[in-house]
């Protein structure tokens, strides 16, 4: 049998189970247009600010089997050559395009949010959540900012939106973030960011292998963060689909954090490492999980894992 993946979350349709993570190769026309032609159920771009930057000094990405590093720092093109490739894009494609955006204050955000809300894009993804801006605190870690941000952006958009969160390692702060969402009341979660500040020795050349020598962890040393992540918004707030995000380098990982409560699976390291091609690999692997657990949809297994007695 035949898994059908496709399904309809937060009012869009989304023809697979598995997408492109915001972050990794996602920025150009050709790179969408990749994702675009793989299995990816959704062409997620990378976010971008009101100013191109050219972000971080190189190497600012390294990797491995397990993961990534990243200090990338928001390298793009700006937010109005980012609308041109979107709607572009969106001539060429009829899988959901979601536009990551991520201002520096306030004023920023909501020009940002408006800009993208007549562009083509279906989803808005306000990221509050990039750990590698020098000097800048993630505006997750702030639930004040954060609401400011999510009720500002409400009041000028129309499209569904998703708020990208960092890793919470504190359950107190996460549960002050259930109530931010709980009042700003998103269409989608998408947890979790890469986890910052982390560090990767190349101890045969003794060297720190990125500059700024910190940056963003991903891979599969995140997924345990992931998954509790995941479970407690999926507990908190039980109707809003979360894309599950953190660790996913096989179907064996998506499967865990659909089973913790992702409703979807977005794909960052692996999709860096391997390419496009990934996206396809990750949910056939996906279904064999599945159809071995006795499920005939996604839907079925979100949040079926459960305690022990
Ligand atoms: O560009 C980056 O440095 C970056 C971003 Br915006 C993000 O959200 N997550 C990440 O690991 N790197």
């Amino acid at each position: 049998m035949v898994l059908d993946f496709s399904t309809e979350l937060g009012g869009v349709k989304f023809p697979g189970a598995v997408m492109n993570a915001s972050g990794p190769n996602d920025t150009t026309i050709d790179e969408l247009w990749g994702i675009a032609c793989s299995e990816s159920c959704a062409v997620t771009t990378k976010t971008t600010t009101i100013l191109p930057r050219p972000g971080n000094s190189q190497p600012r990405y390294w990797e491995a089997e397990w993961g990534s590093i990243n200090s990338s720092g928001l390298p793009n093109p700006g937010y109005l050559a980012m609308i041109e490739t979107i709607n572009q894009l969106k001539l060429r494609t009829p899988k959901p395009i979601i536009a990551s955006f991520s201002g520096f204050n306030l004023d920023e955000t909501v020009t940002l949010a408006k800009a993208l809300n007549a562009s083509k894009a279906d989803i808005l993804e306000l990221n509050l959540s990039c750990p590698n801006i020098a000097g800048k605190p993630q505006v997750a870690y702030d639930c004040p900012t954060s609401e400011a941000y999510l009720t500002e952006v409400r009041k000028v958009t129309t499209k569904p939106l998703a708020v990208k969160l960092s890793p919470y390692t504190d359950g107190v702060m996460q549960d002050a973030m259930v109530d931010v969402l709980r009042r700003v009341k998103p269409e989608f979660i998408a947890t979790i960011n890469s986890i910052g500040n982390g560090m990767v020795i190349d101890a045969d050349k003794k060297l720190i292998v990125i500059k700024p020598k910190w940056g963003g962890v991903g891979g599969s040393p995140i997924k345990p963060i992931a998954i509790g992540n995941i479970r407690r918004f999926y507990e908190r707030l039980p109707d809003v689909p979360i894309i599950g995000i953190g660790g996913v380098m096989n179907g064996k990982d998506a499967f865990e954090l659909i089973l913790a409560g992702a409703s979807t699976v977005g794909v960052g390291s692996a999709y860096a490492i391997h390419g496009p091609d990934v996206f396809g690999k990750i949910q056939k692997e996906l279904g064999v999980e599945l159809q071995k657990h006795g499920y005939s949809t996604v839907a079925e297994a979100v949040g079926q894992a459960r305690p022990i007695d």
